[in-house]
């Protein structure tokens, strides 16, 4: 039988499952590394065994069904060229993608989120529930831009970014790879690689400057 497999377990798979039911796909279910949540059942749906052996239940396609940014990342390296060409987006009927939006593969993009024209979004990426994208944005892949988060127009993330919940970027601002902004933090300045950003305005601890000390 062809249909979907949601590639996790969790609660942001059943966000994906619920996605794709409205989209009228058929879903198979889940896989999950996580041997007590075999045959276990979520949103109506079994959850049929580990990740590496999705080939045995004959998808047609996989979406990713993981919330953690690195996480998404090594599961797609490992599955690698078995997975390719499978992967499938899961966009919310009431989420508003522009025309000209280019998405890579994979996206998942939920409820009242909202990407605005000409931005880029790279592979993987989650845009939570009512976060908003503006116009020019450019979204590395293996981001998660969290629900209620509002980029405004032209802000550039890395790849692997995690915007918490809720928080904002002024028009511009480049947020570096694998940076985590703080739930309601606001960037008014451009953030490096690697940091934890957090507050209004939000800051960092430069970790160049604490090995100096
Ligand atoms: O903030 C919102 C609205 N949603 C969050 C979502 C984006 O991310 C949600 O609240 C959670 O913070 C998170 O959802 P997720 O990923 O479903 O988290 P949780 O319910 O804790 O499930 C974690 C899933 O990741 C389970 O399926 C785990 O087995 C799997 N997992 C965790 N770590 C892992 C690893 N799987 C593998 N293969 N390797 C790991 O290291």
């Amino acid at each position: 039988m062809s249909g979907i497999l949601i590639i996790g377990a969790g609660g942001h798979a059943k966000v994906v499952a619920d996605i794709l039911f409205l989209q009228g796909e058929t879903v198979l279910g889940y896989v999950d590394d996580d041997p007590s949540s075999w045959g276990t059942v979520r949103l109506g749906l079994p959850v049929l065994g580990k990740i590496d052996d999705f080939e045995q239940h004959s998808p047609g396609g996989l979406v990713m069904g993981i919330g953690d940014n690195a996480v998404r990342r090594s599961i797609v390296m490992r599955l690698g060229e078995r997975a390719a060409g499978m992967w499938r987006s899961a966009i919310h009927p009431r989420a508003t993608v522009a025309a000209s939006v280019q998405l890579g593969v994979g996206a998942v993009i939920l409820a009242h989120a909202v990407v605005n024209p000409d931005s880029i979004i790279g592979d993987h990426v989650i845009i939570n529930t009512g976060a908003t994208v503006d116009h020019d944005c450019r979204i590395g892949s293996f981001c998660h831009v969290a629900p209620g988060v509002h980029l405004a127009g032209g802000t550039k993330l890395g790849e692997g970014v995690f915007v918490g919940v809720g928080a904002s970027a002024i028009p511009g601002r480049v947020i570096g790879h694998w940076a985590i902004v703080g739930a309601g933090a606001v960037v008014i300045n451009n953030i490096p690689d690697h940091v934890t950003a957090i507050g209004i305005p939000a800051r960092w601890d430069d970790p160049q400057a604490k090995r100096n000390r």
